[in-house]
């Protein structure tokens, strides 16, 4: 039983922040050119439940998501999400 406590803490302490990060993701995104695309595509994004906070840098054309502890949002559903706001992914980057 006593080994299972210090196993259990050695797990919580060295694999558990590893694994439950917080992940970076930024896309770049081709036809998004005012303020209204930036507050829409913010929207869609804030609205997913993986999503801890969404910034739009107009002049880079880039979207910054950062996702809760432990979650992560696949490419399809960004790409999804992007094309359905009427505009065109050019890449995604993930920083962990
Ligand atoms: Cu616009």
């Amino acid at each position: 039983m006593k080994w299972l406590i210090a196993a259990f803490s050695v797990f919580a302490m060295v694999v558990a922040p590893v694994v439950a990060h917080a992940e970076e993701i930024s896309v770049s995104v081709k036809g998004m050119v005012c303020s209204f695309c930036a507050q829409g595509i913010k929207k869609t994004f804030s609205a997913q439940k993986e999503v801890e906070k969404v910034a739009v840098d107009l002049d880079k054309k880039i979207v910054s998501i950062t996702t809760k502890q432990g979650e992560s949002v696949p490419d399809e559903r960004i790409t999804q999400a992007i094309t359905d706001a009427g505009f065109e992914v050019v890449e995604i980057k993930r920083q962990k």
